[in-house]
């Protein structure tokens, strides 16, 4: 599978936010906690040199529990704050609260010897499309002020979001980067809806997923779907489709439509807490 896309806006954003990168103390780099690896913009990396940084493993509701534990401990080795949350659930808010006063100390020490009082953190809240950047702003600063949807692309531009006398969010548009390493990264990004579902064969993808799924996680999909894991590539879709009852109007098997819910299934954690990378 061949996955090459970085649309114009993106270029914007990046561009944007290099420019205000000046303005920013803290950078916080939301990642897909299951995909962690595939889910870390190698640009945004290069963006938090000489910034306070803390990275977020998000939707952990939606990860494997150990697999999540792994990565915690893989980017505190290196010397990284790393925290897992849930990001739709404002019972987290203090755990991150907390952890943006941890990576920030230093900061606001080094404010208070130059005579600067209660100036406000400012973070820059950056990541991939579709990783929960604006429902983690939305939750932090107990608002709706930017909007959210479960498709890449939702943020089109910058937004400077207040929380408190303390903390100040730069909430932008998801970004990716113009060439990923291996095919796998496009794959992984393109299961988990970073990448728009019109860039590449859902069929194809859902075959990527079937392989995954059975040799990672072997006998899930058939308690969830009740379907063989023994099957032939060309009659998975098939089968999904049978299971769920879809069909076309003429009485054959919707295979598209399957590929779509199987997708979603995914997505959504109707194939339960699951994770697809794991750290070297
Ligand atoms: N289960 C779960 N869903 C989440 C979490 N965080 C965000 N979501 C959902 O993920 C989808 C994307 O969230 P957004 O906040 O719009 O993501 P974004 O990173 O701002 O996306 P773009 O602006 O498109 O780059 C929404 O449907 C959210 O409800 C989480 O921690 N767990
Ligand atoms: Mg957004």
């Amino acid at each position: 599978m061949n996955i090459q896309w970085y649309p114009g806006h993106m270029t914007r954003a990046i561009r944007q936010i290099k420019e205000d990168i000046k303005l920013i103390d803290l950078v916080i780099e939301i990642l897909d906690a299951r995909i962690a690896a595939s889910s870390r913009n190698p640009e945004i990396k290069e963006l938090t040199n000489g910034k306070s940084h803390l990275i977020i493993l998000n939707k952990a509701d939606l990860a494997d529990d150990a697999l999540t534990r792994d990565w915690i401990s893989f980017f505190e080795k290196k010397g990284l704050s790393a925290l897992a949350v849930d990001s739709r659930d404002r019972k987290n808010i203090k755990k991150i609260t907390d952890k943006v006063a941890e990576v920030t100390a230093e900061k606001r020490q080094r404010d208070l010897r130059r005579g600067i009082k209660n100036r406000p953190v400012r973070a820059l809240v950056a990541g991939i499309p579709n990783v929960g950047k604006s429902t983690l702003t939305n939750s932090l600063s107990g608002r709706k002020s930017a909007k959210t949807g479960d498709k890449p692309g939702v943020t089109k531009g910058k937004q400077w979001i207040h929380v408190n006398k303390g903390l100040d969010l730069l909430d932008t548009p998801g970004i990716l980067w113009p060439k990923f390493s291996d095919h796998r990264t496009g794959e992984h990004l393109a299961l988990f809806g970073a990448i728009a579902d019109n860039v590449f064969e859902r069929e194809e993808l859902a075959l990527v997923l079937y392989h995954i799924l059975t040799e990672e996680y072997p006998g899930r999909l058939s308690s969830v779907y009740h379907i063989s894991e023994e099957l032939d590539d060309k009659d998975l879709l098939d089968a999904i489709a049978e299971e769920k009852n879809l069909l076309l109007a003429e009485g054959r098997l919707d295979r598209r439509r399957a590929a779509g819910l199987f997708l979603d299934d995914l997505r959504s954690g109707r194939l339960g807490k699951l994770s697809l990378e794991r750290p070297e």
